[in-house]
């Protein structure tokens, strides 16, 4: 059975799907963020349950929709330990086994594009990412890359596979779409016969343009693909701020929370929450029950009750005001508090300084209509 294989034509990029045909459990390798669509659609079409994400390297050219498929189709996110991606769920070492239904696939690291790539191994496939490209290999000079380390991953690693291992790369440029060993240990222009020297040679007279996208893909890509240059209403940088730990977006108050490191309190009323809409795993104590009320009596037991000790706490409330007050009071009681930019609802006046996109509700992030 072969991987299905998708193409974006933008990046020149491979996405690969494999499932258990029994089970329908699969796994995607490496995502594209503007094909999402196209990927739910053949998730649905296959009846597939998306159980892993799995990075080969953090990209320079296109961004992963890692994060985006993490939320929407319930996956964890893989990626190889030593590429930096601090939200994978999932961190891989050399030789780690994933499974989905009663399949299972191999890690290798295979470090020469950048330090941390990986191929992974599945029955007599691989998928070797920019490791190893059809009559070709991916380029070693960014990115942590070294062109000795690609020579050792390609010779002594790769080329070790049986010959009849079929090659599906993380790119090709010229409508390639797959190979194997054999193929390319014999004929591989860049290294088939080639000393280390001589490769490392033929790699540094290749003087590429950088990517296009690379100053923007790289940073994003660290994060599961969740931008960080954006907006400050979409930064994953805490932003400073006076009397509490900070202020930040709702994307990065949920990574933490879906890490572990926080817990999300929501400090809206019980009526707003009943009429506009929950947000799921998130503890509610309301900083006042009614306009009235100058703040709820029991805010601080309740607060403290809710967050363990040595957990950050992140506060949402409607717009972004009351949940200012409610972590100034929670650095009081001696928390790590931050401020949920926006709120549930954002900003209704749009004002720039209170960012622009709407919020909790609007942020693509879990939330349940009452
Ligand atoms: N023109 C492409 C650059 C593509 C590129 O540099 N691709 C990397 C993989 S991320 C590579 O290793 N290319 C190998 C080659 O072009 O020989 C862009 O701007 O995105
Ligand atoms: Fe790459």
């Amino acid at each position: 059975m072969n991987p299905i294989q998708l193409f974006d034509t933008a990046s020149s990029t491979y996405t690969y799907v494999l499932f258990d045909t029994s089970t329908r459990d699969a796994i995607i390798i490496d995502p594209v963020d503007t094909q999402l669509e196209r990927d739910l659609q053949v998730l649905r079409d296959y009846g597939l349950k998306l159980a892993l994400t799995l990075e080969t390297h953090a990209h320079a050219d296109h961004i992963t929709s890692a994060g985006m498929l993490a939320e929407l189709a319930g996956a964890k996110t893989a990626a190889p330990v030593d590429c930096g991606i601090s939200t994978a769920a999932v961190q891989l070492k050399d030789g780690a086994i994933l499974s989905f239904g009663t399949e299972k696939l191999r890690a290798m690291h295979t470090p020469g594009h950048t330090a941390g790539s990986m191929s992974f191994v599945w029955r007599d496939h691989v998928f070797t990412g920019d490791t190893l490209l059809i009559n070709g290999c991916g380029r070693t000079d960014f990115q942590s890359g070294s062109s000795e380390a690609m020579y050792h991953s390609l010779t002594q690693v790769l080329f070790k596979l049986p010959d009849g291992t079929t090659v599906w790369p993380g790119h090709d440029y010229q409508g390639k779409t797959s190979s194997t060993i054999g193929a390319e240990k014999a004929g591989n222009a860049r290294m088939a016969g080639k000393t280390e020297a001589e490769f490392v040679a033929i790699m540094d007279a290749l003087h590429l343009p950088p990517p296009k996208r690379i100053a923007e893909a790289v940073p994003a890509n660290l994060h599961g693909g969740l931008r960080h240059d954006a907006h400050p209403a979409n930064s994953l940088q805490v932003q400073p701020a006076a009397g509490y730990a900070g202020d930040v977006s709702c994307a990065l108050a949920w990574a933490w929370v879906q890490h572990g490191e926080a817990v999300l309190v929501d400090v809206r009323t019980d009526a707003e929450r009943a009429w506009v809409g929950f947000v799921p795993d998130a503890e509610t104590v309301a900083w006042k029950q009614w306009p009235g009320m100058v703040t709820n009596p029991s805010f601080d037991a309740e607060l403290l009750a809710a967050v363990p000790p040595g957990k950050k706490v992140v506060l949402l409330c409607r717009s972004g005001l009351r949940s200012i007050a409610a972590a100034k009071r929670a650095t009081e009681l001696g928390l790590q508090a931050y401020n949920i930019l926006d709120g549930f609802e954002g900003d209704p006046d749009g004002n720039a300084h209170r960012g622009h996109k709407g919020g909790w509700r609007l942020s693509g992030l879990p939330w349940r209509q009452s």
